[in-house]
């Protein structure tokens, strides 16, 4: 009697151990949406071990921990990224704040201050001949930080109005097209953007369409695997708008969203090569693709220089938007003002460093706070 209750507690708890290890599978396989992930083994007789506690305070299951979300919620703020633009300006405007009063003196010191940060020319002249007649008119009285705060809300002035949503078509998918010269940060800016449209609940297809140069189609790969986003790739030295189109095609046919399409780095006097592009923006507004966005991707750290490839850029492929890159490495920020005013095309995003995060829309007032505090 006692043998064939033992017997039969045994196979009890046998059951019990290979119920349960049924149910930890199909979790690991269903949660992270990886049914064909080959390193999750297939059922066998033995019990499960016991599962490790979850350290990660998310579901805690395998497929998650190999490809980690991206914290969306850890975007940096402009005003604490923006270090050596800040700095560099925030020591003239010092100098400037500590006058007695506002005198010409006060003015050469201001036109040196935002030639240096890099507002260029044409629009320091503009804004300085408006901050003498508002003077003249007794707005500032003669206080040279009254002064300085007329100028940060003509700063934020220059860009109101202007609309710096990135466009979606009421019919996806909508392509948003990513253009400029060499190293700019197309790719990378590509990368933040699928994990943050992602997060958002978009889903994405990347279109490796640099078939230039033979590394570009693995360095968009990374970041198409750890945002989760289709990545759509042709051969090397293939027609980019024909990945374009594939992209488009496969978007509509799995009903994703958005198509962000990577272009090769151009320089914007080589003829040839801005045809290209023309032809790659053609193909992607074939139905059923809408180009919605063409984002010019801008270097902060190149100053001026970006306003002359802007303005080739903007008459070849009908630049939406300006994405200025690695604001965090320049300490000329006033490009931002230069790029706005010069080519009235709107600023939608701000790079600030390497990271997935590192992507934030551009906000005048947070800009103008940082730069003048
Ligand atoms: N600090 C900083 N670095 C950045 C930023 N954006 C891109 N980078 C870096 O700039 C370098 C070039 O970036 P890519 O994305 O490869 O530039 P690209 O425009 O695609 O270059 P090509 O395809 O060669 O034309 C990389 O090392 C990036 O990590 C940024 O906002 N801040
Ligand atoms: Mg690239």
């Amino acid at each position: 009697m006692t043998v064939v209750l033992i017997v039969v507690i045994v196979l009890l708890l046998a059951l019990l151990g290979a119920g349960t290890a049924t149910v930890l599978r199909r979790n690991q396989a269903g949660l992270g949406g990886r049914a064909a992930d080959p390193s999750i083994a297939p059922a066998e007789p033995e019990p499960e071990p016991e599962p490790e506690p979850d350290r990660s305070g998310g579901t805690g299951t395998r497929a998650e921990n190999d490809a980690p979300p991206v914290p969306v919620d850890a975007r940096p703020r402009l005003a604490d990224r923006l270090g050596r633009a800040k700095s560099l300006f925030g020591t003239s405007l010092a100098a400037i704040r500590g006058r007695a009063r506002i005198d010409d003196a006060t003015f050469e010191e201001l036109e040196e201050a935002l030639l240096l940060a890099d507002v260029g020319l044409p629009l320091t002249n503009r804004l300085l001949a408006d901050l003498r007649s508002r003077v003249r008119s007794g707005e500032a009285g003669d206080s040279p930080t009254a002064l300085l705060d007329l100028l940060k809300s003509d700063v934020v002035a220059l860009f109101a109005g202007e609309d710096r949503e990135l466009q979606v078509a009421s019919d996806p998918p909508s392509v948003w097209l990513f253009v400029g010269v060499n190293g700019v940060g197309k790719t990378t800016t590509i990368g933040k953007l699928a994990a943050r449209e992602g997060a958002s609940g978009r889903s994405v297809v990347v279109a490796a369409g640099d078939t230039f140069r033979a590394a570009a189609g693995d360095q968009l790969a990374m970041w198409a695997e750890r945002s989760g986003a289709d990545i759509v790739r042709g051969a090397d030295g293939a027609d980019p708008s024909s990945v374009v189109f594939d992209a488009v095609q496969h978007a509509a046919a799995r009903g994703a969203d958005l198509v962000l399409a990577d272009t090769a780095g151009r320089l914007h006097t080589k003829v040839n090569l801005m045809d290209e592009l023309r032809k790659v923006r053609r193909v992607a507004a074939r139905p059923p693709g809408t180009v919605t966005e063409v984002l010019l991707v801008l270097d902060a750290t190149t100053g001026q220089n970006g306003l002359v490839q802007a303005r080739e850029f903007a008459e070849a492929v009908e630049v939406t938007g300006v994405v200025l890159t690695k604001l965090d490495g320049t300490a000329k920020g006033g490009i931002v003002c230069a790029i706005r005013s010069e080519l009235g095309l709107p600023i939608k995003l701000v790079g600030l460093g390497e990271g997935a995060s590192d992507l934030v829309p551009f906000d005048p007032e947070e800009f103008a706070d940082a730069l003048f505090a």
